[in-house]
């Protein structure tokens, strides 16, 4: 079974968040730690851990937290941003639900750090 994560917290709604969306798939709010004007994480309800634990199954969930993630940016007034999904420790994932960033509202650099 999938250990509790904060997000799965978020989730159950134990612990407040700044939403900006929310629909029967998915949960949208503000990063506590914003690393630009604009920082949004998109999380699946359905608890996978990691891209990488995703399956053939996930295939339309995927999709659909690709397609909202860019939906919200729109909202947001965003015009350029990046969407980032760091998986495992080594690449900076510390929460284990996956997770997409919205990234944007300032220059970004490239390659990342
Ligand atoms: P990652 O490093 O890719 O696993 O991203 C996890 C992000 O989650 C990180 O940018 C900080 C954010 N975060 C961690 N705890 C909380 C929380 O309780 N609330 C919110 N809104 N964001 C959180």
């Amino acid at each position: 079974m999938t250990e509790e994560t904060i997000f799965s917290r978020i989730i159950k709604g134990e612990i407040p968040c700044d939403e900006v969306y929310n629909d029967s798939v998915c949960l949208a709010f503000r990063d506590i730690q914003p690393q630009a004007p604009i920082h949004i994480l998109v999380i699946p309800k359905k608890p996978i851990e990691s891209l990488k634990d995703a399956g053939p199954e996930d295939k339309e969930l995927l999709g659909h937290l690709l397609l909202i993630s860019s939906k919200i940016a729109s909202q947001q007034g965003l015009t350029n941003w990046r969407t980032i999904i760091n998986t495992g420790e080594e690449a900076g994932q510390t929460v284990f639900h996956l997770h997409l960033h919205i990234i944007g509202g300032r220059k970004l650099d490239w390659p990342p750090g």
